[in-house]
C-alpha cells in the first residue's frame, strides 16, 4: 500500500490488502477511515475492513464518498473522524485522491491553507486536486449556507440556514433532547446550535417546524425563549392538533395553532435576509408536513431520506402512502440542481451521517422513485410501514409538539408529567 504521512494526525493512503490492515497492528495509528463506497473495483468493502480492522485492535470509520457527490456533511464528518480520534489516522479510499481532497478542503474552510496553494499540495502528491478546488469554489457561492446538526439519538437532522449577505438565518427542526428511561430532559442539542449561531455572528430571523415530529421534542419553544426569533409551522397543524387531542384527550389543548407565531398556507413566501423562501404543502408521513425551499435548499424533511435510503413512512395516524407519492412529486419537479436536506438520516451500514442531495439524484438513485411508478410506490411503501414499530417516543412526542414544543404545565408539586394513552394506536406493530 503506497501511503504518505500529510502530518502527526494523519496519514493518506490507497487501498490496503488485509495484510497491510494487519500490518497496522501495533503501528501508531489509532484510526482507519474508509472512504470508499461499497462496490467500488478493487475495495475490500465495509463489512471485510470493519473486520479486519477490529482483529487488528483499532478503531474503524466508514464515510463513504465520491468527489462528485461530495457535501459539506461529508467534510464535517471528515474532519470531526480525525479530530476525535485517539491518535493518528489512516484516511483511504481507491488512490488517496478523495484523503487528500477531504484534507484540502478542511484546511481551505479552517483557514489553514489558501484556495490558491491547493494545486501546489496536490503536486507534492503527484495528485490533482481540481475537484476539491470545484468544491470549494462552488461552497463560496452558495446560497443560503446550510449547516446540518445531526442527531444520534433519533437520526434527526436539524439545521441552520443562513443568508451569507445580511447573516440573517433560520433554524429548522430542532431537537430538544429527552431521555425516556429517565424522564431527563436537556436543551444540549439545542445550545449547540445556539453556540454555532453566536460564533459565527448570525441573527435568528425564524424558528421553523416542517412537521410536528413523532420520535422527538421540538426545541421551537425554547429557541423562541432564548432568541425572540417567531416559530413557524404549517397551517394543518390544526388537523393534527384536534387528531391528537382525541387520542390524548386533551380538553384544554388549542386546536387553532395559536402555539405558533405564524402558520404558512401552501405556497406562501417569506424573505431569509436577501434569499426568497417558498412553502410547499407536503403531506403523507403527516397531515401537516410543509417544505421550505430557501434560494436552491428544500428541506424536505420526512419525505425523501438519502438516495441510499428510501423515504418516511405513511401509517401514522393522518398519513398516507397514496399523499405522500404526490408530494415527492411535487419537490421531484423542483429544478434537478436543487439541493434537498432531509430530516432524518438512518446510516444505511453503519456509514457516517449525510443528509444532502439533489432532486437529480434522487431521481437517479433513490430506490423507492427510480424508475418506481405510483402503484409500487403504495405497494411498496404500505409493505415496509407494516413491518415497522412505532418510533419509541411517539407517544410522549407528540403531546409536546402539538404544543409547540411546550412541555406540559407543571401539576400542584411543581412537577410536569407526560400522558401516555394505552391501547391508542390500535394494530400497531411492537
Ligand atoms: N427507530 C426509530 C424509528 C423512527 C421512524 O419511524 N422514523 C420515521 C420518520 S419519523 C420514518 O419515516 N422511518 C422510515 C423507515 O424506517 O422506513 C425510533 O424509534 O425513533
Ligand atoms: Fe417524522
Amino acid at each position: 500500500m503506497q501511503k504518505f504521512q500529510i502530518n502527526d494526525r494523519l496519514t493518506i493512503a490507497e487501498q490496503p490488502s488485509l495484510d497491510d490492515i494487519a500490518g497496522l497492528e501495533g503501528s501508531a495509528i489509532t484510526t482507519l477511515i474508509n472512504l470508499r463506497p461499497d462496490g467500488e473495483a478493487g475495495s475490500l468493502g465495509n463489512r471485510v475492513e470493519r473486520q479486519a480492522v477490529s482483529e487488528a485492535g483499532f478503531a474503524y470509520r466508514f464515510l463513504p464518498v465520491t468527489l462528485a457527490g461530495l457535501t459539506n456533511a461529508d467534510v464535517d464528518a471528515f474532519a470531526s473522524a480525525v479530530r476525535d480520534s485517539k491518535g493518528p489516522v489512516l484516511a483511504h479510499c481507491g488512490t488517496g485522491l478523495r484523503a487528500l481532497s477531504l484534507y484540502a478542503i478542511t484546511q481551505v474552510i479552517d483557514e489553514h491553507l489558501a484556495l490558491a496553494d491547493v494545486p501546489a499540495l496536490g503536486q507534492r502528491y503527484g495528485m490533482d486536486l481540481s475537484a476539491a478546488i470545484a468544491f470549494l469554489e462552488k461552497r463560496a457561492l452558495q446560497r443560503p449556507q446550510v449547516k446540518g446538526f445531526f442527531d444520534p439519538r433519533t437520526w434527526s437532522v436539524q439545521y441552520v440556514v443562513s443568508d451569507p449577505a445580511t447573516r440573517h438565518c433560520a433554524i429548522i427542526d430542532p431537537v430538544l433532547d429527552y431521555d425516556e428511561k429517565s424522564g431527563q430532559t436537556s436543551t444540549e442539542s439545542a445550545d449547540r446550535i445556539l453556540a454555532y449561531i453566536a460564533e459565527q455572528g448570525l441573527s435568528v430571523e425564524w424558528i421553523l417546524d416542517t412537521h410536528p415530529h413523532a420520535d422527538h421534542f421540538s426545541a421551537a419553544h425554547y429557541l423562541k425563549q432564548k432568541t425572540g426569533a417567531p416559530t413557524a409551522i404549517g397551517d394543518h397543524v390544526r388537523d393534527v392538533q384536534a387528531l391528537w387531542k382525541g387520542i390524548y384527550n386533551l380538553p384544554e389543548l388549542q386546536t387553532d395553532g395559536s402555539q405558533w407565531d405564524r402558520l404558512f398556507s401552501a405556497g406562501e413566501t417569506f424573505k431569509l435576509g436577501t434569499i426568497d423562501a417558498k412553502v410547499m404543502f407536503s403531506p403523507g408521513h403527516t397531515l401537516a408536513s410543509i417544505t421550505y425551499v430557501i434560494g436552491d435548499a428544500a428541506f424536505v424533511h420526512d419525505t425523501i431520506f438519502m438516495p441510499d435510503s428510501g423515504t418516511a413512512r405513511t401509517d401514522f395516524p393522518g398519513g398516507s402512502a397514496h399523499v405522500l407519492w404526490d408530494t415527492i412529486a411535487d419537490i421531484l419537479a423542483l429544478p434537478d440542481e436543487t439541493r434537498l436536506f432531509t430530516g432524518h438520516d438512518y446510516q444505511p451500514n453503519g456509514r457516517h451521517p449525510r443528509f444532502e442531495s439533489t432532486v437529480a439524484q434522487q431521481k437517479a438513485e433513490n430506490p423507492h422513485l427510480a424508475g418506481i411508478d405510483e402503484q409500487s410506490f403504495v405497494h411498496l411503501r404500505e409493505a415496509r410501514d407494516r413491518t415497522l414499530p412505532m418510533p419509541k417516543l411517539i407517544l410522549h412526542a407528540l403531546q409536546v409538539n402539538v404544543r409547540g414544543g411546550r412541555l406540559p404545565e407543571p401539576e400542584s408539586n411543581g412537577k410536569r408529567y407526560l400522558k401516555i394513552p394505552l391501547n391508542a394506536l390500535e394494530g400497531a406493530r411492537w
